[in-house]
């Protein structure tokens, strides 16, 4: 209650009455936003992004937008903008507001106030209340309608308008609509602050192609990365974008729309050589990875079909078994959309559809159009039939080869792999496996594990890659082999059971270099084709060797990356030292604090360097006359620009640098921005300086930042050791950099590669101990992503494989430098 009539206060009198009953509804949203959005972590702050983009899509279904653009700014704030209708602005009879105002903050506003009762169409999972809750759930929003020849604003902060809605200025075409959405989510609610580009990317190339025609564009201004996803095929390109990495053995996918009453079903379906089955249904463009009654109804469809049809045509001729379904989606890719009036959601994680009358609609429909299709198309009839009559074969001789070895393992007594070291205890829930590259540091391990939690497993080499190989090759590999002997679980549909799992922390232990990461990859597909449970329960994890490793002397550290390394070598140079700033000497820990800080500071600004200029950023936030209220006056901001030019002229840079302002007016928020170029014999940079930026809290942050150094900016300091004498800086900036330099003085520093570089000890000590070591647990967010990832990097296509290692070339770079 304090917080309601705190934030109340600051709004204006009047005003106040209608928000409060606002404030009620959102302040359910901010106590409890895992029942709106899921969590707060990673998903729940993308899935706000999606809110918003959903509300924009309905105006593109509804016809009246053609384009969504999506921008991730520097902040960690993002917009998203469209060129429909503009969100109506009107004041609503009843409430008093206007009504862009209750989209934002009614949780009930699903198209209420609209008198026909036509209530906005909802492609998202939160009935219309999307809006309301991403505004609860936000730090500030910021709307941007334009509507009638003029641009409306309206601004909240953590979800309660600060004013009305107003008219910030008039549009230069009078026919312009559309609506912009700015948020910043709250990091007092997240966890997660950080936006991931390739999860929102993947998320609008999904929209893009299960919306034929939509035109979403993703633009991050972190890092410059740009894509369009525009896709006029639909689900068809959808099929064909997924299996670009995979060898198809028919040409084009098959296309199945129908539709009965209110019902729309769309597929596309296309079989490759591969031995995996990718099939992904959506509701509503909600994608349902549980599941459910649509999913059920095709594959009952296709196999009555293609049953039907091999039956029919004498394809089944000398087989001793029948045709699976199994057998039939070997190598199958299909998606499956459908559109319906009123969803239902099942399962645990509600991603299950649950509907029904889908089941019967979806079988009917597609069974019709299926088996005209393979009437019209008997070459790929039976591509397709030939391809599931191998895929029965193969199932076959696996569970022939499983037999065998079920046999010889009762005979070999519980039959451990002989080069295993297994632990003492037998409660899978205390007991850990490390799976580890190589003889060598698979002895190293053996020694200085903790024998009664920790087994080991040693590979010899590169296991099999199981995404070029179906089951029965498999099973025959040795390393496989025994990896799954010594999981315990036994392998494969009707066989896998994850209660005979013997260990709850399957530990993957590798070289910090390229050989080490292409093993990781190999036991991963291995892991996330066979035995993908196991990932979804948790227990798969990897192992992070320290990458640094400091010598000086005797004393030996070994250090988890290079943010641990730099405070080490900070901490190691004002260990021992006496430190006088201005003539006082401080505490160790506040000078090391000092310099952690001017690291940090100038971290951070270089980091915008990368679309802004770190330059121009220094002194912005080191003389801040340059204000948003200043920006409106166009005079006194061309005096401030030329006193900028000049002290760019003033100051020596590492390289040339020359400046440009010019002031240009923005009519539609009533103020100017600076355009500004920045010239150095490498490059010419051109952007933008507008109040957004001058008023932003992460410019605010900064400053604090800096104040938080500034008193020491050009402080004295004296630096006095023995061997290395008295030394003196008249600057925190050279002092910083001496103490990283003095650090690393008489060490010596490696980039660690080899685990089989370490001693048992160390070994246990850095990565094995569970008192020090630090683990990444491997997570599967996405199925369909996952599989990318894997017949990308593991199949056959070396073009779509260059391109992703190009497009993860950072990624990549930190594996091994
Ligand atoms: C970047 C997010 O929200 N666009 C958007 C939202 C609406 C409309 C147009 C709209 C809908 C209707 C009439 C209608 C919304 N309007 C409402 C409500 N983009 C974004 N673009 N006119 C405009 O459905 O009748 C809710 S969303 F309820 F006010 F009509």
């Amino acid at each position: 209650m304090e917080n309601q009539s705190e934030s109340i206060s600051k709004v204006g009198s009047k005003y106040e009455a209608s928000q409060i009953k606002v404030l009620e509804g959102l302040e359910a949203v901010r106590k409890r936003p895992g029942m709106y959005i899921g969590d707060t972590a990673f998903r729940g702050l993308h899935h706000c992004v999606y809110e918003i983009v959903d509300n924009a899509v309905d105006e593109a279904l509804a016809g009246y937008c053609s384009e969504i653009k999506v921008i991730i700014h520097v902040d960690n704030s993002v917009t998203v903008v469209d060129n429909g209708r503009g969100i109506p602005v009107d004041i609503h009879p009843v409430e008093k507001i206007s009504a862009a105002e209750l989209v934002y903050t009614k949780l009930h506003a699903g198209g209420k106030f609209n008198e026909e009762g036509s209530a906005y169409k909802v492609s998202g999972g939160l009935h219309g209340v999307g809006a309301a809750v991403v505004n609860a759930l936000s730090k500030w929003v910021k709307l941007e309608i334009k509507k009638s020849g003029k641009v409306h604003g309206l601004k909240f902060e953590r979800g309660v308008a600060t004013k009305p809605l107003e008219v910030l200025g008039d549009l230069k075409d009078e026919a312009e609509t559309g609506t912009a959405v700015t948020f910043k989510p709250d990091n007092e609610i997240f966890e997660i602050h950080e936006f991931n580009y390739d999860t929102l990317a993947n998320r609008f190339r999904e929209m893009a192609f299960l919306n034929k025609g939509l035109k979403i564009t993703l633009k991050d201004e972190r890092s410059e990365k740009k894509e369009t996803f525009h896709y006029e095929g639909g689900l068809v390109e959808f099929v064909e974008y997924l299996n670009r990495a995979k060898t198809v053995i028919h040409k084009k996918p098959i296309y199945v729309s129908e539709s009965r009453e209110d019902y729309e079903v769309e597929i596309s379906l296309q079989w490759t050589d591969s031995y995996s089955e990718v099939l992904s249904g959506y509701a509503n463009a909600i994608s349902t990875p549980g599941g459910g009654t649509h999913i059920s109804g095709f594959k009952t469809a296709l196999t009555r079909v293609l049953n039907a049809y091999a039956k029919e045509n004498n394809l089944l001729k000398g087989i001793k078994t029948n045709l699976t379904g199994d057998d039939m989606r070997e190598g199958l890719t299909a998606i499956i959309s459908i559109k319906l009036p009123e969803l239902q959601f099942e399962g645990q994680t509600k991603d299950k559809l649950g509907n029904s009358e889908v089941e019967g609609i979806v079988n009917s429909l597609v069974g019709e159009s299926l088996k005209k299709y393979f009437e019209e198309n008997p070459n790929t009839a039976k591509t397709i039939i030939r391809k599931s009559v191998d895929a029965a074969a193969a199932r076959e001789a696996a569970r022939r080869a499983r037999e065998l070895t079920r046999r010889k393992t009762a005979l070999e007594m519980g039959g451990l792999p002989g080069k295993m070291a297994d632990c003492q205890e037998k409660d899978p829930a205390k007991c850990e496996i490390y799976i580890v590259e190589g003889d060598s540091a698979g002895g190293s391990a053996k020694q200085g594990r903790d024998r009664k939690h920790q087994a080991v497993l040693p590979l010899k080499g590169k296991i099999l890659n199981v995404e070029k190989a179906r089951y029965d090759k498999m099973l025959a590999n040795n390393e496989i082999k025994m990896i799954v002997q010594a999981l315990g679980t036994g392998v494969g549909k009707g066989n896998f059971d994850i209660s005979r799992l013997r260990y709850h922390k399957i530990v993957i232990m590798t070289d910090a270099d390229v050989d080490g990461s292409h093993i990781r990859t190999l036991l991963l597909t291995l892991i996330y084709r066979q035995f993908p449970e196991l990932i979804e329960q948790g227990y798969v994890y990897i192992a992070q060797p320290p990458l640094y490793k400091y010598k000086k002397g005797k004393k030996e550290d070994y250090i988890k990356d290079e943010k641990a390394l730099e405070e080490f070598l900070v901490a190691n140079s004002v260990d021992g030292s006496a430190i006088k700033i201005d003539g006082e000497k401080p505490e160790d820990e506040a000078v090391i604090s000092l310099i952690k800080k001017y690291i940090s500071y100038k971290k951070t600004i270089t980091d915008y360097d990368i679309h802004f200029d770190s330059h121009l950023l220094k002194r912005l936030i080191e003389n801040t006359e340059l204000s948003s209220e200043l920006m409106k006056d166009k005079v006194a901001l061309q005096k401030e620009l030329d006193s900028l030019t000049e002290y760019f002229k003033s100051i020596e840079t590492e390289t040339l640098r020359n400046y440009s302002f010019v002031i240009e007016e923005d009519p539609a928020h009533n103020t100017n921005l600076v355009k500004i170029v920045v010239k150095t014999t490498a490059r010419t940079k051109k952007f933008k300086l507008n109040s957004y930026f001058l008023d932003s809290p992460e410019y605010a942050d900064l400053i604090n930042l800096f104040e938080g150094i500034k008193k020491f900016v050009s402080s004295k300091f004296i630096f006095e050791r023995e061997k290395v004498g008295s030394k003196e800086f008249d600057s925190l900036s050279d002092f910083a950099e001496f103490v990283l330099a003095d650090g690393k003085q008489g060490a010596y520093i490696q980039r660690y590669k080899g685990l089989g570089e370490m001693n048992p000890e160390q070994l246990w000590e850095t990565t094995m101990n569970p008192d020090n070591r630090t683990l990444l647990q491997v997570k599967i967010e996405d199925t369909i992503e996952a599989d990318q990832v894997f017949s990308v990097l593991m199949g056959d296509q070396v073009e779509p494989r260059r391109q992703f290692v190009e497009q993860n070339a950072l990624n990549v770079k930190n594996l091994d430098v």
